[in-house]
Order: structure tokens, then C-alpha cells, then sequence
């Protein structure tokens, strides 16, 4: 069988897992490949230049966010203008809903893989070299004689224990001072039917189980790999729900996770792990476990802090399941975050009351607020189509929320917090950012700065929250009154100069643990024992 060239393109603000594990078969399969990353418009020529030095024979672009699909568009539209023989096949859970879509509107994409691409992608580029017929390669939608032909789908899993692991860059990353990678442990969520997400559409077809997992001993060589080779200290798995319906599961599994990364000879308390947790799916002998495992950090998914918001979003969890989560996690030092979706189609003044009141209540904790946004395949497209709300254009979909008044609250916020430039969502991103980074200190260096620095920390994110709680109830009184703004510009220029406040208070605690991190390191291959931060001297004379 001749072996051909694959180009795989896709965002790539973290290494692209999409891309990286087609890219970690194509490799296993004797085909070369190239990863071309692209997250922004600027990004397009160098992926141009790309094309010209590989001269691929296939290229995959993903487009899993519905939010970069006219960028991939402009840019599938470059390519075939330098190289209109090279066959073009997109991926992702985008493309997966809207196939119809985008071969009717993007005649320069040649077919779409839908679902997992793992067997499409090696049948793809082998029927490329060979007879060009398309039609034995699963989950294809391509284009024949002027028609689209569908070819049938995979409804089974692979066997994630028998894919090779996602190819790397060259460097590993460097995040939060630690060298960094992602990894998924599973595909798929027990849940599968939050309003907003697309996940149960993904697996629906599935037979069996809604979910699928790696065995902990494939996890844990996975890991050894990133922690020898490339010296990684923190992960992120990127799962779509780490957690197993059962806690007992739960604890089993989580268990022998740990047991399976300590028989590898790595130090656990040298690692650190990120992970997104359901609030219902924790409890204190899950937070015990998952803390003994190195977890430092839990995007929590609290989406909404009303039963009515809860409900509409179709979470599956309660208020009193998110206020144990986040009082069981502070308990056990492992840090929260989480997003509130306070505006959706059915949400009243009340709803958002009360998640301002949450906010409130819970200032402690690094947070960010916004829609729940139409992605394809999610029930909320469905609902919105469905009831006659549908905004906007193919694809940057957008909806009327039902009650007016909170539609003109979520107008406000799109004209001060989220207006084109606002710093909200940078400031919202880098507080996220800063208390997983102290708790990663505070877990791999542990001492007296590392603590001293989460005290700081915690002060800041306490001292913008309340700053935000402040602003929202405003735009809250205001829809309420059905007011509009007395002085927008007013209200976005005084949120602009506190953000950026904030960023730049941020960035020095960022430099402050950062510097931490480096003499740390330091004195470690010196092999001292005693940590320098822990000496009054030393802290003195380093500043530290
Ligand atoms: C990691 C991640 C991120 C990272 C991105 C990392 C990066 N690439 O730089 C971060 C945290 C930055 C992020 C941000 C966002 N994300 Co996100 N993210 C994920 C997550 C959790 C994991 C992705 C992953 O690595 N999966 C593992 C790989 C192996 O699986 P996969 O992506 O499904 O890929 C397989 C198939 O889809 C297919 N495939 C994919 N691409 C291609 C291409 C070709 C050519 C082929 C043949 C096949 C193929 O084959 C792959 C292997 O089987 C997914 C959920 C998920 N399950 O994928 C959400 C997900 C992709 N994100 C989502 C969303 C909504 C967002 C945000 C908009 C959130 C927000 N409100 O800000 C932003 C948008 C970011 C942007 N750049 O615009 C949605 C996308 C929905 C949509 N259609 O738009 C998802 C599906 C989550 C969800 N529950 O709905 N995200
Ligand atoms: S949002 Fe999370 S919990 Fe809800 S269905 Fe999607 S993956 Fe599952």
C-alpha cells in the first residue's frame, strides 16, 4: 500500500488533541504528517506556506468550534486557490451536525468526516493513493458526479486503549511555569443532555454505553511518557466528564489511576492535574481520592446557581449539589472555578437575581458569566429553532431570549462587559488562570510564599468579583426598570480602568510565582533538600 502525505490543521491554543491523535495514526499507519496550526485570521498564510513546502495529498482541517468555521472557510478557500487538486476533508463535532451545510455552501471542501475520524482519515488518504473510491471509508460525506454520497457511520467506540497516543510538538508547552500537557482519559459523558452541548448528539448513535474509557495503566503510560521524556509536571484532561455515574466507580477507577502512575516510578506529589468535574459527582471521599491523585484544580460545572436556571439548562444537578462540591473542594485545598450561564432562552430577572446573589456569596472563587451559546447538534438549537427564536446567520447562530427584559440585560452586556475589546473577558480568563497557578505552587512547593501567595491571590480575585457583582447589579436594575444607560461610555470606561487594574495586579502575582517556580527548580538540581522559600535569608535575599 503506497503512503501518502496528510497536512492536519485545526486551532491550536493547546496542542490541537483532534488533530494530534488522527496525526498519532496516520504516523502508526507509515504515512508522514504535518500539523498545521490555525486560531486566528493572521495565522492562515503561514498554513500557506505550509502546503507549499509539504505538498500534502490530503488535508484535514478540524472544525470542532462552530466559532472558527468562517475563519477554516476563508482559509480552505486560500488553499484551493494555490492548490485546487488536493483533496480537502473537514472534521469535528461542527461538521459532524452541519455536513449538509457547509457542502452546499463551501464547494471547495471536498467531504466531511463525521464522528471520530481515527479509521476515516487512514481510509481516506489509502483510497486517495489507490482507486479514489470514497465509498468503503466510514463516517464519509463526500461529493460524486454532483451529488453527496454518505457513506454509513461507525456506531461503536474504538478502543481507546489501542490508539497510539496524539503526536507532540517539538517543545512542550510551558503553562502556568510548568511544563504542560492535555490528555483525554475517556470520550463520551454519562449525562449527555445539558441543553447547550453537543456531546449526547456526538455519542448518541453509540451502542452500549454513552461513554468510553482508557484503562488507568494506558493513562499512566501516557503520562510517564509527558513526565520522562518531555518533563511535563502538569496535565489538563480534557474529558468531556471525568467523573463515572457511580462514586463507587468513581473511586475505584480514580484509585487505580494513582496506583498505576506511582507503579511507573513517578513522583506524585511532583505532579499537578487540572481537571472539569459535575458538582453531583462529588463527595468527600471523591475530593480525598482526586487530591491524593495531585488534582489541584476543578472546573466545576456549576452553569447556573438557580434551580429554575439549573433545570432549564437540563444540568441533572441542584443547587445544594454545587454548594457541597465547592465546600468539600475548599475543604480538601483543591481550587474551583466555574462559568455561570446566566442568560438562555427561558431565563427571567429572578434567575438572575439569585446567580448575582451566588456571586456574591461566593466572591472567593475565580469565576466568568455569560450565554449559553447555540452549537449544532445541541438541544438548544433545536429549542431555539423549534420555538421560533433563532438570530443571526449560518453559521454564528444567535437567539431572542423570551422575556424582554432579560433580553435587554443581555443586550447591555454585549455593549459593556463583552464589547468588541473589553478586557472583562481577558481579566475573567487570567484569574481562572492565576488560582490554578498558586495551587500548583502551593502542590509542587509547597512553603511559606506559596501560601503567602494564595492569600494575595484569593484578595484580588475577592476584590474584582465584588468590583463585578457591583457593575452586573446595575445592568440588573436597569433591565429591570427597562432604563437603558444613563452613560455607557461612562459605565464601560470605569470597567476598562478597573479590569485593566486587575490584569496588572494579575500578571505581577503571575511574575511573583513564577519567579518562585525558577528558584525552586533551581535549588532542586542543586539537590538541596530544604526548600529556599522556607528560609527567612533566603526568602529575604531572593525575594521570594
Ligand atoms: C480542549 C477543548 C477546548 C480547548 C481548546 C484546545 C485547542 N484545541 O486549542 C479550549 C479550553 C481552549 C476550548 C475552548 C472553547 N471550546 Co472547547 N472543547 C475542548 C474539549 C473539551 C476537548 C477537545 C479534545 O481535545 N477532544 C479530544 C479529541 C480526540 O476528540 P475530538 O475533538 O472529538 O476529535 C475527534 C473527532 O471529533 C474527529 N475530528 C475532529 N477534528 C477532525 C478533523 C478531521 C480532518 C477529521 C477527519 C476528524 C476530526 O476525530 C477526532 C478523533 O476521533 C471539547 C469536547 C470534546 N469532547 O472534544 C470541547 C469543545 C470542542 N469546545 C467547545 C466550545 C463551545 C468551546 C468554546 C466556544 C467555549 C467558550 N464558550 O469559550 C471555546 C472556543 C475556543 C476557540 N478557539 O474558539 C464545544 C464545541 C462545540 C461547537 N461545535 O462549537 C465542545 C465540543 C464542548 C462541548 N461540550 O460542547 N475548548
Ligand atoms: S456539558 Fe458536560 S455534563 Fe453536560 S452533557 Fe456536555 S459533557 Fe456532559
Amino acid at each position: 500500500m503506497a503512503k501518502g502525505k496528510v497536512l492536519l490543521i485545526g486551532a491550536e491554543d493547546e496542542e490541537n488533541l483532534a488533530i494530534r491523535s488522527l496525526g498519532g495514526v496516520l504516523i502508526s499507519e507509515g504515512h508522514q504528517i504535518k500539523i498545521s496550526p490555525c486560531s486566528r485570521i493572521d495565522q492562515i498564510k503561514l498554513v500557506l506556506g505550509d502546503i507549499r513546502e509539504f505538498q500534502p495529498d490530503l488535508i484535514g482541517v478540524s472544525i470542532a468550534f462552530q466559532s472558527l468555521a468562517k475563519m477554516f472557510f476563508k482559509l480552505i478557500r486560500e488553499i484551493k486557490k494555490i492548490n485546487p487538486e488536493v483533496h480537502i476533508t473537514v472534521g469535528g463535532h461542527f461538521p459532524t451536525f452541519e455536513y449538509e451545510n457547509i457542502l452546499k455552501n463551501v464547494p471547495e471542501i471536498d467531504s466531511v468526516v463525521r464522528f471520530e475520524g481515527e479509521k476515516a482519515i487512514v481510509a481516506l488518504i489509502e483510497s486517495i493513493l489507490s482507486d479514489k473510491d470514497f465509498s468503503k471509508v466510514p463516517n464519509l460525506v463526500y461529493r460524486e458526479d454532483k451529488t453527496i454520497k454518505e457513506n454509513q457511520c461507525k456506531n461503536e467506540f474504538p478502543n481507546l486503549d489501542e490508539l497510539p497516543f496524539p503526536v507532540r510538538s517539538n517543545n512542550p508547552q510551558i503553562r502556568l511555569g510548568e511544563n504542560f500537557a492535555t490528555l483525554i482519559a475517556s470520550r463520551g459523558c454519562f449525562h449527555s443532555s445539558c441543553l447547550y452541548c453537543c456531546i449526547g448528539a456526538f455519542h448518541s448513535k453509540k451502542i452500549g454505553c454513552k461513554y468510553a474509557l482508557r484503562s488507568p495503566e494506558s493513562i499512566a503510560d501516557e503520562i510517564f511518557e509527558l513526565y520522562d521524556k518531555r518533563k511535563v509536571r502538569l496535565f489538563q484532561f480534557h474529558d468531556d466528564n471525568f467523573m463515572l455515574p457511580n462514586k463507587e466507580d468513581s473511586l475505584k477507577r480514580f484509585k487505580e489511576i494513582k496506583t498505576a502512575i506511582q507503579n511507573k516510578g513517578i513522583n506524585i506529589d511532583k505532579i499537578a492535574f487540572l481537571i472539569k468535574a459535575r458538582p453531583d459527582s462529588i463527595d468527600e471521599e471523591v475530593a480525598e481520592i482526586l487530591k491524593k491523585l495531585g488534582v489541584v484544580g476543578v472546573f466545576l460545572g456549576v452553569e447556573n446557581a438557580s434551580e429554575s436556571g439549573l433545570k432549564a439548562l437540563i444540568r441533572g444537578s441542584n443547587l445544594k449539589d454545587i454548594k457541597n462540591a465547592i465546600r468539600i473542594l475548599k475543604e480538601k485545598e483543591i481550587s474551583v472555578t466555574f462559568n455561570l450561564l446566566i442568560f438562555h432562552p427561558n431565563a427571567t430577572l429572578e434567575e438572575i437575581k439569585e446567580n448575582i446573589t451566588f456571586m456574591e456569596e461566593y466572591k472567593d472563587y475565580a469565576l466568568d458569566f455569560g450565554r449559553a451559546e447555540i452549537v449544532a447538534g445541541s438541544p438548544l438549537e433545536r429549542l431555539v429553532k423549534n420555538q421560533d427564536l433563532l438570530r443571526g446567520d449560518w453559521p454564528n447562530w444567535s437567539y431572542k431570549i423570551r422575556d424582554d427584559k432579560v433580553d435587554k440585560m443581555f443586550s447591555m452586556n454585549k455593549e459593556s462587559f463583552r464589547k468588541k475589546d473589553s478586557s472583562y473577558s481577558r481579566v475573567a480568563h487570567h484569574l481562572i488562570a492565576l488560582v490554578y497557578h498558586v495551587y500548583v505552587v502551593k502542590r509542587i512547593y509547597p512553603g511559606i510564599s506559596s501560601n503567602s501567595l494564595l492569600v494575595e491571590v484569593n484578595g484580588l480575585i475577592r476584590k474584582f468579583n465584588e468590583y463585578i457583582v457591583k457593575k452586573l447589579s446595575e445592568l440588573y436594575e436597569l433591565a429591570k426598570n427597562n432604563k437603558d444607560f444613563d452613560n455607557l461610555e461612562e459605565f464601560n470606561q470605569d470597567l476598562e480602568k478597573n479590569c485593566i487594574r486587575i490584569i496588572k495586579e494579575s500578571k505581577k502575582l503571575t511574575k511573583k510565582l513564577e519567579r518562585l517556580q525558577l528558584i525552586e527548580k533551581k535549588f532542586e538540581v542543586m539537590g538541596l533538600k530544604e526548600s529556599p522559600q522556607n528560609v527567612k535569608l533566603i526568602r529575604e535575599i531572593l525575594r521570594i
